[in-house]
């Protein structure tokens, strides 16, 4: 049997299973066409001229690269003018984008990190898009960017979909709309996303961990004590050998373990105690923590759920520690010890 298509498998969500509205099958077949526009354009390397900076900063003081603008202004463009959403919000724009007064306005929020772990790109590692739909408040004041950041801040807990597409070997999207966790692998030669996978499901144990060592002076001492314990090995309290990954690409890190568990730390260090953390609460940890939790995992700052932290600030940063259920509590349980 032919394999099913991202739009097959939403409108089983949708009217087989009432799960998501049509509006909200339309947004979500725009974001994969957007992330297949990306993906070429990253497929095209030094022949499209999009390496390298874009002699420009984002709102976090980071330099953008070239595809960190074009993958924002192809993920605006795509969404627009469909007339489901109300605005979006990218860590790459200081503030909301408003749909233009010429397009319709929908009922959903759109927030996205366009190309995470761009600092992969120039060497040829996997990066990803992280995107997260919320609807907006009923009566949300929308008449100016400034005014709209406030309809964004809901927790993770209201999202009502959130995926990813990994670009590497092959490019895949990876979504949740509340139903499980799908993977879809785009068929070049089709130009779609067909469903791979259906229904993740995390390992509770682990014996893999990522997290950037070089931040070990830093981290506090739950996180020290968990790390010391893993690096101990099978003569440790842990009583298992482990293995470390570090691809410094969340997307490609936490991919690895909706893949094959495992458990993901980027947590406070205090380096980052003002900013309260390096991950992005909006796109980066609200919505992997989404994908992460329908997929039978945890996700915590270690001391706290992710999806239920109310949101201050629309870049807000949190601590970000997920993945193999069993291991996230255990770290998260040292930080209350
Ligand atoms: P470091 C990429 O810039 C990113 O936001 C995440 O994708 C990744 O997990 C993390 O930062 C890598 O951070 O400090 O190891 O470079």
């Amino acid at each position: 049997m032919a394999q099913r298509t991202l739009a097959r498998y939403l409108t089983e969500e949708q009217r087989d299973k009432g799960i998501i509205t049509g509006d909200l099958k339309f947004l979500l077949e725009i974001v994969s066409r957007a992330c297949q526009a990306i993906s070429v354009a990253i497929g095209k390397g030094g022949l499209g001229g999009v390496l390298g900076e874009a002699g420009s900063d984002n709102i976090q003081g980071e330099a953008q690269k070239k595809l960190d603008v074009l993958s924002n202004e192809i993920l605006l463009e795509a969404n627009e003018w469909g007339g489901h959403l109300a605005a979006m919000a990218s860590e790459e724009m200081d503030l909301p984008h408003l749909v233009p007064h010429r397009f319709p306005k929908g009922e959903y929020l759109l927030t996205f990190d366009p190309l995470d772990g761009s600092s992969n790109i120039d060497v040829n590692v996997s990066i990803g898009t992280i995107f997260s739909v919320l609807k907006c408040p009923e009566g949300a004041d929308l008449s100016t960017p400034q005014a709209a950041e406030a309809a964004f801040l809901q927790p993770g807990t209201a999202q009502v979909a959130a995926g990813y597409a990994v670009y590497g070997p092959t490019t895949l999207l990876v979504l949740s709309v509340g139903d499980g966790v799908a993977v879809f692998t785009l068929d070049r030669e089709q130009g779609s996303f067909l469903l791979t996978q259906d229904q993740v499901r995390i390992p509770a144990d682990t014996k893999e961990f990522a997290i950037n060592m070089s931040n070990r002076r830093f981290w506090e001492e739950p996180v020290r004590r968990y790390v010391d314990e893993m690096l101990a090995g099978r003569e440790g309290p842990l009583g298992k050998d482990y293995n470390m990954r570090w691809v410094a690409s969340m997307v490609a890190d936490v991919h690895r373990i909706m893949t094959r568990g495992g458990i993901f730390m980027y947590p406070l260090d205090s380096k980052m105690q003002e900013q309260g953390g390096k991950l992005r609460l909006m796109y980066e940890a609200n919505p992997m923590a989404f994908l992460v939790e329908q997929a039978g995992g945890a996700a915590t700052t270690g001391r706290r759920r992710i999806l239920d932290i109310a949101p201050e600030k629309l870049h807000q940063r949190v601590p970000v520690i997920l993945g193999s259920k069993n291991e996230v509590e255990r770290v998260t349980a040292y930080h209350s010890m």
